[in-house]
């Protein structure tokens, strides 16, 4: 395809001149998906949320990993990474733990998150670090020509498959509840206005946040598609007894029960809003500030490295940290210096 990309960039936002729109956080980049794809739907709703929230582009980075979905932060006037495969969420936690007063934002697919990146996906929930988490599923490697997913289910054949999925299907809503994501919510591309809602709610909770984003892949997901998922979705906010709120510790394991069966309901009816909320537990953020502290004040990217050519990091700071057998210097060096 002819790329009619430009310098990234362009015009920037009035910053700090009053509200922003959704356009001044769009680069003037050539978005190469496909026509129709549900990604268009996930950075509209994206722009959106950063306009209602008012959040500064020079304040916010968007991290992603390898895919369709991974060239999201090209079109978002805001810092951008584009990592490496799975490598998504590892780079996010860097860039938040060196300056957590940043807002960070993870975007990848189903295969970067919950294949190739798993074992980090987990990690991040274990630390509830201050990180929201976008997963656009489309149930397919869509930029390697569609291959199934880990949110394919088994014995589903979408169009480039030779032959039905032998492998089960990952459920990414039970998977981030067990991870430990006290913001754990289910999207719609095609519903923007619902999505951007997440978005913000995902941003202002303070702690690891994760939005399933079910996203029709026009070219490669023939089973998945706009009227599939316009036959099977539901509001949870519809049923006025859904209450995913934990407002006590002692309220979250039985939320979470009710959490996790909602989330095997996949099929005719599929459950999309949000599944739980624990606003109770604390960050990884201000679990490190209890161990060291000081850390939100000047956390690592704030700090002098260096004053009058002397590095301003001595032994006896790395001995408070580390303790004094770490800090041990080697015999055979001593004096060296
Ligand atoms: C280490 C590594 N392994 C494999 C690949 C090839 N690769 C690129 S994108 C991709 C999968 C993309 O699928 P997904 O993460 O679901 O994103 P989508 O394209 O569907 O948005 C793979 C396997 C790679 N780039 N790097
Ligand atoms: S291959 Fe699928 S996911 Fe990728 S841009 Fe095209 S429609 Fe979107
Ligand atoms: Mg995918």
């Amino acid at each position: 395809m002819e790329s009619r990309a430009v310098e990234q960039g362009g015009a920037p936002p009035p910053a700090g001149r009053g509200a922003r729109r959704p356009e001044d956080y769009r680069t003037p980049l050539w978005v190469d998906w496909c026509p129709g794809c549900g990604n268009f739907g996930i950075l509209t709703a994206l722009t959106q949320a950063f306009a209602e929230l008012g959040l500064e582009p020079r304040r916010t980075v968007v991290v992603s990993g390898i895919g369709c979905s991974g060239k999201t932060p090209h079109y978002i006037y805001a810092n951008g990474v584009h990592t490496l495969h799975g490598r998504a969420i590892p780079f996010a936690t860097g860039i938040k733990l060196a300056n957590p007063g940043l807002t960070v934002l993870v975007v990848g697919g189903d295969g970067d998150l919950l294949g190739i990146g798993a074992g980090h996906f987990v990690a991040l929930g274990r630390r509830n670090l201050d990180i929201t988490v976008i997963m656009h599923n489309n149930q397919v490697y869509g930029l390697t020509k569609g291959q199934a997913s880990p949110t394919l289910p088994y014995g589903v054949k979408t169009k480039a498959l030779p032959k039905p999925n032998i492998q089960d299907m990952v459920n990414p809503i039970a998977l981030a509840l067990a991870s430990g994501y006290t913001f754990v919510a289910r999207g719609y591309a095609l519903d923007v206005k619902g999505l951007k809602e997440l978005i913000k709610q995902a941003i202002r909770h303070r702690g690891a946040a994760f939005i399933d984003v079910l996203q029709p892949c026009v070219t490669y997901n023939d089973v998945y598609t706009v009227q599939f998922y316009r036959r099977a979705l539901y509001r949870l906010e519809d049923d006025p007894d859904w209450d995913p709120l934990v407002r006590s510790p002692e309220e979250a394991p039985e939320k979470m029960a009710r959490a996790v069966a909602k989330s095997m309901e996949w099929g005719e009816r599929i459950p999309y809003g949000v599944f739980y909320v624990d606003p109770t537990k604390p960050s990884f953020e201000e679990r490190l500030e209890k161990r060291l502290p000081g850390y939100l004040d000047q956390p690592p990217a704030l700090q002098r490295v260096e004053q009058a050519g002397k590095p301003t990091v001595t032994r006896e700071h790395l001995r408070r940290i580390f303790g004094e057998k770490i800090v041990q210097v080697n015999p055979a060096r001593r004096g060296r210096r």
